[in-house]
């Protein structure tokens, strides 16, 4: 993935993903910085422009999140005091021994859950009955684990038993309960604001000591399916809180991309950075019932 990590003083870039960079200090102290890019990606393409303040917007998100989530579980960040090259947008966190397995809660039907469902009538071994639709809610939420792929491949879902393989059942289980515990207890803050948390992608590590702790970034709309519950309608595809207005204009005439082609999308013109820029604003207020900033 080609991209522009800032060089920091002090620092040395780890690694990026699509969206974000990893940073460890020099010399090394058991911590790293973990840094949000306004980068946006949207059918698995990097787009351009960035858009302005998002990688702040979702740091801050993140934030909060943790805060919501400190009774049940503790979490890597240490704090948001950070170079000023990156402020606002990192995290200096606490360098964990991260678990090779994705963790995703689904409460909804969608994405790749959806076409597992329609191809086994299960998502991860966890059988699910027939006749729900795209976008319907799921009799309870479930742990549907994936192994992280490769920069440019995408995760595999794989089983609760895989994960005991990789990791042992004790901690397999323990994985499983606090995915959906953080899921319940997101699912309904969001829901009491407006927002279907439809599934979300956790990570966790472990401290030498062996305690469980939630990494990453949280309860983000990169990391999660966030839907305005005012238009939730089952049967189709969703409408995304923050990237509908990106993926209508790239397949719309307009645009004049051909999803299906290898070429890369156009430059998203001004008018649609800067509707999806309010979007990431508006989920944050309406979750943390604040303005950003
Ligand atoms: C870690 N990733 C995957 C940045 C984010 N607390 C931690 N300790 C050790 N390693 C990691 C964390 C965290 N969080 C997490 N890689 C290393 C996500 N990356 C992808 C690239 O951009």
């Amino acid at each position: 993935m080609a991209v522009n990590a800032p060089v920091l003083p002090g620092y040395r870039h780890v690694c990026s993903g699509k969206v974000r960079d990893l940073y460890a200090p020099a010399p090394d102290d058991g911590t790293l910085l973990l840094v949000a890019s306004d980068r946006v990606s949207a059918y698995d393409h990097l787009l351009q422009p960035a858009i302005p303040d998002k990688g702040a917007i979702l740091t801050a998100m993140s934030l909060w999140w943790f805060d919501q989530l400190s009774d049940l579980v503790p979490n890597h960040v240490i704090s948001a005091d950070v170079p000023d090259a990156v402020a606002g947008r990192a995290v200096l966190v606490e360098r964990l021994d991260m678990l090779p397995v994705e963790c995703v809660a689904r409460g909804y039907l969608s994405g790749s859950g959806l076409a597992d469902y329609r191809r086994d009538g299960a998502i991860c071994g966890v059988p699910l009955p027939p006749g729900l639709d795209d976008g319907a809610a799921l009799p309870e939420p479930i742990f549907t684990p994936a192994t992280k792929a490769a920069e440019g491949e995408h995760d595999e879902n794989i089983d609760f038993a895989h994960v005991s393989g990789l990791l042992g059942v004790p901690l397999a289980e323990r994985l499983r309960e606090l995915t959906l515990s953080i899921y319940a207890r997101a699912e309904r803050i969001a829901r009491e604001r407006g927002i279907i948390v439809a599934d979300t992608k956790l990570e966790f590590g472990r401290r030498a000591d062996g305690t469980v702790v939630l990494a990453d970034e949280v309860l983000t709309p990169d990391s999660s399916r966030f839907w305005p519950a005012e238009s939730w309608q089952p049967g189709q595809a969703q409408v995304s809180f923050d990237k509908q207005v990106i993926r209508d204009w790239l397949t719309s005439p307009e645009s004049g991309w051909d999803r299906a082609s290898d070429a890369p999308p156009p430059r998203l013109p001004d008018n649609v950075v800067t509707y999806a820029r309010e979007q990431y604003l508006l989920a944050y207020q309406r979750l943390t019932g604040t303005a950003f900033e």
